[in-house]
């Protein structure tokens, strides 16, 4: 059922705690914590605590959790010390666009140039 938790999925296990994150910002409906592989110094991943496969589908479903999620992303942002100089946040959908989790992200990066187009 779609918001439920699905048994092989990787973001809805760190959300369980059964793989562990460092996380660095909790709330009621999501969950950052620091991406594995960082490609900028500041490299935070939001989730919703809901699985839903992108940040469309968990739009449609829950435009309030999705607000939530850009909320934190912002809160992070402005944490992490990277919001004065510049930040991105990213939801990279479909395989084509390098999606390789199919539980809704928002990647939150800074804390270096970043070059417009991305790749
Ligand atoms: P995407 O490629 O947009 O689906 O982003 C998935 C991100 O998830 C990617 O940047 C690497 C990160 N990632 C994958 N596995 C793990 C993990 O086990 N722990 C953490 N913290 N991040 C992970």
């Amino acid at each position: 059922m779609a918001g439920e938790p699905q048994a092989d999925c990787l973001f809805c296990k760190i959300v369980d705690g059964k793989i562990p994150a460092t996380i660095v910002r909790e709330s009621e409906t999501t969950v950052a914590f620091r991406d594995i592989n960082p490609q900028a110094p500041t490299h935070v991943l939001v989730i919703p605590k809901a699985h839903y496969p992108d940040a469309a589908s968990l739009a449609a479903a829950e435009p309030a959790i999705a607000a939530d999620v850009l909320r934190e992303a912002g809160q992070i942002a402005a944490d992490e010390g990277i919001a004065d100089h510049g930040y991105r946040i990213v939801f990279n959908t479909g395989a084509g666009a390098g999606q390789t989790v199919w539980h809704a992200h928002a990647h939150v990066l800074g804390g270096r140039g970043l070059q417009w187009p991305p790749g």
